[in-house]
């Protein structure tokens, strides 16, 4: 991640602090809100951490729902932050007990998002960081490539590693990454738990949307 000047780290603090609220989910491509404000959306796994990665980012236990449950959440859900930007939670991929048809039904829904959203400024793809990159998340790296959708990868839940094991899962996820049209060549550590990179991300989103105070 780029460096970021103590304004910049400031200024997405007081940007996040702001009223963020839930919009609505959507299970259908029909319903998404109008394209009027930019996106970042949040991709991954089920039990990756993305809905604890938005609460982190807006400092909000229960915004988006964190739960333990895998596939619980299976809609596209939208979050705004004050009219600013909207927070895109999407469906995680790879729960183990779902049917093929309801998998088949929430990636379609998720690609048909990311191929056709012209406000979407930026995907973050989470990967658990005592796991590191598996083949289905290959298969959505792919799948972004694919649509060219400007995407980024963050390892989430670094508070369960061990001091300096996190950063070896960044160096072998930057390398792994390297050939990847669409992908941003760094590799954001976090832990939404304990706040770890909360500050940079936020300040990265408010220059990836061009948000303004
Ligand atoms: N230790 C730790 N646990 C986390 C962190 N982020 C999420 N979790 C836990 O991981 C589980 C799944 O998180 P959730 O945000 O619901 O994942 P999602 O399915 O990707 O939305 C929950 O039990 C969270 O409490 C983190 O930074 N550190
Ligand atoms: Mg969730």
């Amino acid at each position: 991640m780029d460096e970021f000047t103590p304004e910049e780290l400031e200024e997405g603090r007081v940007l996040f602090a702001r009223p963020a609220t839930f919009v609505l989910g959507c299970a259908k491509i029909e319903q998404l809100p109008e394209p009027d404000l930019p996106e970042i959306a949040f991709a991954g796994r089920s039990n990756v951490g993305k809905s604890s990665l938005i609460n982190g980012l807006v400092g909000m236990h229960k915004l988006a729902r964190a739960s333990n449950e895998p596939g619980r959440t299976r809609e596209v859900n939208f979050f705004d932050l004050d009219g600013k930007m909207r927070l895109v939670d999407l469906p995680g991929y790879g729960w183990a007990k779902a049917s093929r048809t309801t998998v088949k039904k929430f990636q379609d829904l998720g690609r048909d998002y990311l191929r056709g959203r012209v406000t979407l400024k930026r995907v973050y793809l989470l990967i658990d960081s005592r796991h590191g990159l598996k083949k289905v998340d290959d298969e959505a790296l792919d799948a972004l490539d694919l649509a060219a959708v400007s995407y980024q990868i963050v390892l989430t839940k670094a508070d369960k590693l061990k001091k300096g094991e996190a950063e070896k899962v960044q160096a072998a996820t930057l390398k792994a990454i390297a050939k990847r049209p669409a992908a941003f060549p760094a590799v954001i550590v976090t832990s939404a738990e304990k706040g770890v990179g909360m500050p940079e991300l936020r300040a990265e989103i408010m220059r990836t949307t061009g948000a303004t105070l």
